[in-house]
């Protein structure tokens, strides 16, 4: 059907953690009657860690291991673990990888084996795997496509949880983006109206002003979104307005990029066949961009608490 592999090359890592244990990448195997697999009853998390001389910058850790325990929360799931427990277990598999370069971390917790069916309420796996991971998107700027797969209405699925089920919705829609020729997929709401990019939230740029859509839209929190927020109101001190936005104003606006912890802040340059603002990366997401980069590095003092560093020199 589709004959070429749209996804990312990985090199396997070494080693993995799974239920407790750090396993060779090769025994971090579960059953194929796991419940997760059926019936897309999981959720995840996906951090950057950059590489620095020696050192592995994990950024805003803690935060997303907090958000998976809120999206297993949402789905009335209960995680076998403390959160200091897998923050721990984050830092051993980094370690032991002995990684050389950035790092995407997956942590992943899923129902298991045990009873069948919807009312299962088997125990919990729980996974993470770390694998060296550059670019997601391309820095600079890329074009998108309005979805023709839409984000569900707010009694539905819910979209707040970074839920594995979730995902074919988002697989779909940048699939389609893809086909099409497009890099990446912008998914309007039931309503018509800007949610967020297939794996992004997004933002534009009108008259020096930042826009992006509410939390109370059908978007996913981002943790970067979160991070853009705050750097460009406290560093650049730009108007952050969180409200609703239109397909039209997408087209007509000076800048627009996504965040994501994958797509750091990747500039949009065109959507459907409009070209956005010069068709390069804009002045403003320019200087987000920069500034992001800064603060992953840890080289601002200030959101210096966001970064986990963690030793990876070692033998070997
Ligand atoms: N919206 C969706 C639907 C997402 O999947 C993601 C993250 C974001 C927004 C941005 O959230 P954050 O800034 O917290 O990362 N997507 C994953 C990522 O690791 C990739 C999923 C394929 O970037």
């Amino acid at each position: 059907m589709v004959s070429k592999n749209l996804g990312i090359e990985i090199k396997w890592p070494k080693y993995a953690w799974l239920n407790g244990s750090i396993v060779k990448w090769e025994d971090a195997k579960v059953h194929v009657f796991v419940h997760g697999l059926h019936y897309g009853t999981g959720v995840f998390e996906g951090i950057r860690g950059y590489y620095d001389s020696g050192v592995m910058k994990i950024f805003r850790l803690e935060d997303h291991i907090m958000r998976l325990y809120r999206s297993a929360k949402v789905i009335l799931m209960d995680i076998p673990y403390k959160m200091e427990e897998l923050i721990k277990a984050v830092k051993d598999v980094v370690k032991v990888n002995q990684f050389r370069s950035d790092i995407y971390i997956r942590p992943i917790a899923f129902r298991g084996l045990g009873s069948f069916g919807l009312r299962a309420t088997n125990p919990v796996d729980v996974a993470i795997i770390a694998v060296e991971f550059g670019k997601y998107l391309s820095p600079k700027g890329i074009r998108c496509k309005i979805s023709s797969w839409r984000k569900p209405p707010a009694d539905s699925i819910p979209v707040w949880a970074k839920a594995t089920g979730i995902y074919l919705l988002y697989h779909l829609a940048a699939m389609e983006a893809h086909l099409s020729g497009y890099d990446e997929a912008i998914l309007l709401d039931s309503e018509g109206y800007v949610a967020e990019g297939a794996g992004e939230n997004i933002f534009i740029v009108r008259n020096g002003e930042l826009i992006t859509p509410p939390v109370y839209d059908a978007i996913l929190e981002g943790i970067t979104r979160d991070t853009v927020i705050k750097l460009a109101r406290e560093e650049l001190r730009l108007r952050v307005v969180e409200r609703r936005i239109r397909r039209e104003e997408l087209y007509v606006c000076d800048e627009a990029f996504f965040t994501g912890t994958a797509a750091e802040v990747t500039p949009i340059v065109e959507i459907d066949g409009r070209t956005i603002g010069s068709g390069t990366v804009g002045e403003i997401t320019k200087k987000i961009m920069d500034l992001y980069r800064e603060v992953v590095l840890s080289r601002i003092e200030k959101y210096r608490y966001w970064v986990t560093e963690v030793e990876v020199e070692g033998k070997g």
